[in-house]
């Protein structure tokens, strides 16, 4: 049983709803328990001229193995009607696997952690609220000291549905 955290991501198709219908398949998947979910926070696209981005933490206990998570959450990213025109372009739905248990992956498939990720307030502040601040992180450092070099900027954490 390894504790998993998976970034979700949407900006399109009512955001913040793809994000609770694919918290319901996360907690369908086989092998596997929902731990928790964070808030759901809004920011603006990385990228410019793209609608703003609805993004959320989940955390799960799970047995699978890697590549079959991942096969698990595109299947979920394409019953959602994620359409691959380009990358990153807009998306109904994204899950990235950002941590699994203390595994380091490189993989054509799959790299884990999920880069980018020691970077991204979007990210770090959901995940703060499931994962200890001590939890260390593939470049040794912890949450915790990510978070205070990430501002909370740009972020607007959106009440409870
Ligand atoms: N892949 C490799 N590692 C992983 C992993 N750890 N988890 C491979 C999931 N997938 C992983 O992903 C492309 C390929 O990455 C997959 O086939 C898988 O084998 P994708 O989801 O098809 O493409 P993508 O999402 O366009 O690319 P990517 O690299 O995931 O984009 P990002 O970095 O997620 O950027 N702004 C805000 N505010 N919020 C956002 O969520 N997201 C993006 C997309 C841009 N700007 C954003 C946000
Ligand atoms: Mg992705």
């Amino acid at each position: 049983m390894e504790r998993i955290y998976i970034g979700m991501g949407s900006n399109l198709a009512d955001p913040a709803e793809q994000l609770r219908s694919a918290v319901e398949a996360l907690a369908q998947l086989p092998q596997t328990a929902l731990v928790g979910v964070s808030a759901f926070y809004q920011s603006d696209s990385l990228l410019p001229g793209q609608p703003r981005y609805t993004n959320a933490v989940a955390a799960l206990d799970s047995t699978l193995a890697p590549l079959a998570l991942l096969d698990a959450l595109q299947s979920i990213e394409n019953g959602q009607g994620r359409e691959r025109l380009e990358r990153w372009g807009p998306r109904t739905l994204d899950l990235d696997i950002l941590l699994f248990g203390d595994r380091l992956i490189d993989e054509p498939r799959l790299t884990v952690p999920h880069y980018h990720m020691q970077e991204r307030a979007f990210v770090l502040y959901p995940m703060a609220e499931l994962a200890p601040a001590d939890l260390c992180l593939a470049d040794g450092r912890t949450l915790a000291e990510l978070l205070k070099a990430c501002p909370f900027v740009g972020l607007e954490r959106l009440p409870p549905t």
